[in-house]
């Protein structure tokens, strides 16, 4: 099954970010800690040309050591970065202070872009930035559907609705982002990128998942660990066999809410880990 999503409204918002561009003072990149990689660039290279942050939201639902690996990976790429955790406003003060020092006195009112996935947070910054909800959020991707201008008390903040790529090429890349929530429920199969999910956490955070779910072994073939949990957690169909896409619902919500614990689900390749090494 291939995982792609690009309505009418990212097109159109890509358009518009282009032709704001040139009235944009610093751009602020919003990338997920826990897909550091797959939840950047969206489809807009010309935003490096301008002052550029690379803010990391969701820095509370990562892995703090595989956040650090990303760090020192970032400091070789001489990167500015901002590591966020939105939900606490930790981070908020460094981001602005790294805001102001690009601002260069000039007579409008410095404006900044913000730009992102879907579903990263980039309304939830913007709001945080501002000191108030002007923004619209919330946990589905798409919801901020046109541009609008914020005002940050010194700055003008532009938000954006959340963009992917017209064609997702890297389909290890759009699992990822599924697994996030920065592709739209409706449009991949949950049972699949479940699979997917646990058979990651199988190899990279068993303790995690055995603890959470109350699994002996949490080594056994994925689709037994799938049905154990389904049983678990009751999600059960007539005849008594677990329901499929409830079960799945319940371990993607768990994920996405960071109740299996903080977990990254990629780090930088090894060739791009010693580029500029
Ligand atoms: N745990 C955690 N949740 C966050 C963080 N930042 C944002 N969220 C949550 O992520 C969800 C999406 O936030 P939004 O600000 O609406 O995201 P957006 O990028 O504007 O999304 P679109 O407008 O749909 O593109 C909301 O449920 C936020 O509460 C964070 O740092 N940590
Ligand atoms: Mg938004």
């Amino acid at each position: 099954m291939s995982i792609q999503w690009y309505p009418g409204h990212m097109a159109k918002a890509r358009r518009e970010i282009l032709e704001n561009l040139k009235h944009i003072d610093v751009v602020v990149e919003l990338t997920d800690a826990r897909i550091p990689a797959s939840a950047r660039n969206p489809d807009i290279p010309e935003i490096h040309r301008k002052p550029h942050i690379l803010a990391v939201a969701k820095c509370d639902l990562a892995d703090p050591a595989c956040t650090e690996i990303w760090c020192q990976y970032w400091r070789q790429q001489r990167e500015k970065v901002v590591l966020l955790d939105l939900i606490n406003g930790k981070g908020i003060n460094v981001l602005r202070k790294e805001i102001t020092k690009y601002l260069t006195k000039q007579k409008r009112e410095p404006r900044v872009l913000v730009v992102g996935i879907p579903n990263v947070g980039k309304s939830t910054l913007i709001n945080r930035l501002a000191g108030r909800s002007s923004a619209k959020v919330g946990a589905r991707p798409g919801i901020t559907r046109g541009k609008q201008w914020i005002n940050a008390g010194g700055f003008r903040l532009l938000d954006t609705p959340g963009l992917l790529w017209p064609k997702l090429e890297d389909q290890e890349a759009a699992k990822r982002l599924a697994v996030v929530a920065a592709i739209k429920d409706e449009l991949f199969d949950a049972e699949e990128i479940t699979y997917w999910l646990l058979e990651f956490l199988q190899e990279n955070y068993p303790k995690l998942l055995a603890k959470r779910y109350g699994l002996e072994d949490p080594a056994v073939e994925t689709g037994e660990v799938f049905a154990s949990i389904g049983y678990r957690r009751g999600c059960l169909a007539a005849g008594g066999d677990i329901d499929r896409l409830q079960t799945a619902q319940v371990i993607l919500k768990d994920f996405r809410q960071g109740l299996i614990g903080p977990i990254t689900l990629e780090l930088p390749q090894r060739n791009e880990q010693n580029e500029g090494s």
